[in-house]
């Protein structure tokens, strides 16, 4: 019998399958062609020897995709609504990471949301952080250890199926925990043998939040390089850079060395932060070899 359902992690070419009653299967994927992630709804069914395979995997309403290392698109989690970016005071923010991780979020449609983490170390959020708050995106202070702003946190999950990404060591398990509790457990029973042996720290697993909403825990990277097809469409990444572009003298102005740029004049009135100008202009250059980085 085909019943339909979501994928909460893959591996090579198996996949964990949460059903519509809410039991996981361990299912094998059929063909090579068909490439399911995390977050997919999918077809699948039980043989009759018992044991499961995915058939198909159903359209997406969101595709998150890197570059891999021939420059080729590859998606990495499907059906997204928002990704959350998690930093911290150490290890030191990569200002640059963040900004690739919110330009993908902008071309795939999804929210972003900022959580400056371990705030137990710190008095306050570094200088560079009011930026993110200045252009709309949602920044929440929280520690995984004494859990202050979990709360603020919660409210951004609810609803919403939920990456929580970002550098190695800046506390996304830990807050994971902390969000899910018992929860993870629970999964962990569910699906404990399925998970066992598995590379559980190298793939990505969704769970599901008792608060309300999913969230994605994904392996920690050094690097992420979204998928983008034109460097002409990394400034739609830069959404303080979306209303001025209008003013630009040339339709197809990068904001780089042409005349009359209405993203570099607020540059230089100091509207436009020059750190996130910059890593626009390294982005920009980096489409434009479509190369890993
Ligand atoms: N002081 C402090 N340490 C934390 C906090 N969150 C995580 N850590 C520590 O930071 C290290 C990395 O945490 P982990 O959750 O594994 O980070 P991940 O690589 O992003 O999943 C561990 O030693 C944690 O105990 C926090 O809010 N405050
Ligand atoms: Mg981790
Ligand atoms: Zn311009």
């Amino acid at each position: 019998m085909a019943d339909t359902g979501l994928v909460v992690a893959r591996f090579r070419r198996h996949a964990l399958v949460e059903s519509r009653a809410g039991d996981v299967y361990d299912c094998r994927i059929l063909g090579r062609r068909l490439r399911p992630v995390v977050g997919d709804n999918v077809e699948w069914r039980r043989e009759r020897d018992g044991t499961c395979v995915v058939r198909a995997v159903k359209s997406r309403e969101s595709t998150l995709r890197r570059t891999d290392s021939r420059g080729r698109p590859e998606a990495v989690a499907a059906n997204l609504s928002q990704l959350i970016v998690v930093l911290a005071p150490h290890p030191e923010p990569d200002w640059f990471l963040l900004d690739r991780y919110l330009c993908a979020a902008e071309l795939t449609g999804l929210k972003a949301a900022v959580a400056y983490n371990k705030m137990d170390l710190v008095n306050s959020e570094p200088n560079s952080l009011e930026v993110y708050g200045a252009v709309g995106y949602s920044v929440v202070q929280t520690s995984a250890v004494d859990r202050t702003g979990l709360d603020g946190l919660e409210q951004l999950l609810d609803g919403e199926r939920s990456a929580l990404i970002g550098q190695s060591g800046v506390g996304k398990s830990s807050l994971f925990n902390a969000l899910l509790g018992g929860e993870v457990q629970r999964v962990g029973r569910l699906s404990g043998k399925l998970l066992q042996g598995r590379h559980t720290t190298t793939t990505s697993v969704l769970h599901r939040h008792p608060g309300g909403g999913e969230i994605i825990d994904s392996p920690g990277v050094r690097n992420f390089a979204p998928f983008i097809e034109r460097p002409g469409d990394v400034q739609f990444g830069f959404r303080e850079f979306i209303s001025r572009r209008e003013g630009c003298r040339f339709d197809d102005c990068t904001h780089r060395a042409e005349p009359d740029c209405a993203v570099k004049a607020a540059l230089e009135d100091g509207a436009i932060d020059r750190g996130r100008y910059e890593n626009y202009g390294k982005l920009y250059e980096l489409t434009a070899s479509a190369r890993e980085y």
